[in-house]
């Protein structure tokens, strides 16, 4: 089916997070990101691109993504007639770097084609396809990522409150002072709890003996401990340590897996729509993970229910065996704040269901998106 790509628009929005979300690079009480809607033939496909305000996770931010979507990304495919989202990916090839706006693009249009052809966006992607003895997944296993807290009793709270909610898995954030003891207190109340930990680059090779402190605590993985564009340091690591190192911020593209599963830097990668560039990226880097015996998960982005939407989709993919960052929607936003509905909500098992209705399974509500608009851009 050919459709020819009419109108896109950038909405830049802020929603207030129901609870302030600190890592090793710092403290949020709102997200802000864009949203891209691409118009043809009658429908809507909804993109989220998940660059923050600051450079701080990636160098990307709202201000240098709304320039290259708004200047490069949207003229390279307005006007076009586009048949699959290989299309986008070849005409974005040019450009270098920029993965988050590449993504919010480029995620607009797989959701913009499965409407087309009326199936779900986990459909268009392909997990019924990639795993033919189990049939397609209709739900997702999903953990929660808890962040810093002012002090130790306060984290135990929220984790309390994570588990009493039912998530079967929690992330702790950890940094220097706030590594191994937090982690030992947590596996003391929760001896059986499914647990793993993020740094977000806070820790060098020099910190090998606190981390290796950590191998007594039973943890999933280690998630992003070194240089957050390392894989040489993290191999050497990897090698001194039992529990799996996960990567997240060193894994751009489907080559940068590549070369670190080739020199063992992880036994794990942690896949964000928005750092490898889109949909087709992240699902490269699942391909190659399954065919090299290296489980995958789903990371998150504090994405709006859009996002969250296509991550959930993301997931159904086989070789996504452990539980994503995709928690409930109301672990992020007040309710009736978020611009798109209905909200995911926790099953029992601690997952999510996946969504059957065509293309993302999610409906961006105009008044809530009108509320939260901070910018406004429209390109036809
Ligand atoms: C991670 N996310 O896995 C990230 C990073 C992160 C859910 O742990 C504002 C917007 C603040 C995006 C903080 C989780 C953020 C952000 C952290 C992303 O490393
Ligand atoms: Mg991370």
């Amino acid at each position: 089916m050919k459709m020819k790509i009419e109108r896109v628009e950038l909405h830049q929005i802020e929603l207030p997070l129901v609870h302030p979300f600190e890592t090793s690079f710092g403290r949020e009480s709102t997200r802000t990101c864009i949203l891209v809607a691409v118009h043809a033939g009658g429908l809507t496909g909804w993109g989220e691109c998940t660059a923050e305000v600051g450079p701080w996770y990636s160098y990307e931010t709202v201000e240098t993504a709304w320039h290259v979507l708004g200047d490069f990304l949207i003229p390279f495919v307005l006007g076009q007639e586009i048949t699959s989202p290989a299309d986008v990916v070849a005409r974005f090839r040019r450009v270098r770097g920029h993965p988050m706006a590449r993504a919010g693009l480029e995620s607009g249009v797989w959701d913009l084609l499965a409407q087309a052809q009326g199936v779900s966006l986990a459909e268009l992607l392909g997990g019924q396809k990639a795993c033919p003895e189990h049939g397609q997944r209709d739900r997702v296993k999903v953990g929660v990522s808890v962040g810093i807290e002012p002090t130790l009793n306060e984290l135990l709270d929220q984790v309390a409150q994570y588990v009493d909610e039912g998530y079967g898995r929690v992330k702790l954030k950890i940094k220097p002072g706030w590594d191994v003891d937090v982690v030992r207190a947590v596996r003391e109340r929760w001896p059986d709890l499914p647990v793993q930990v993020d740094a977000n680059s806070a820790y060098t090779l020099d910190d090998a003996p606190v981390l290796r402190e950590l191998d007594q605590f039973n943890l999933l993985l280690i998630e992003q401990p070194l240089h957050h564009d390392d894989i040489v340091d993290h191999a050497k690591l990897q090698a001194q340590l039992r529990t799996p190192l996960c990567l997240d911020e060193s894994i751009h593209s489907p080559e940068h897996a590549r070369w670190a599963l080739d020199i063992a830097a992880c036994r794990v990668i942690n896949i964000k729509v928005g750092r490898v560039g889109g949909l087709t990226a992240a699902r490269q880097i699942h391909d190659l993970c399954a065919e090299r015996g290296v489980p995958v998960w789903c990371g998150g982005m504090l994405e709006t229910n859009v996002g969250r939407a296509a991550n959930v989709a993301m997931a159904t993919l086989p070789n996504f065996s452990l539980p994503g960052d995709i928690s409930a929607s109301a672990r992020y936003y007040p309710e009736g704040k978020d611009i798109a509905a209905p909200n995911f909500v926790l099953n029992d098992d601690s997952t999510l269901s996946v969504p059957a209705a065509p293309g993302l399974g999610v409906r961006v509500v105009p008044e809530r998106l009108a509320a939260a608009r901070l910018r406004h851009l429209a390109r036809e």
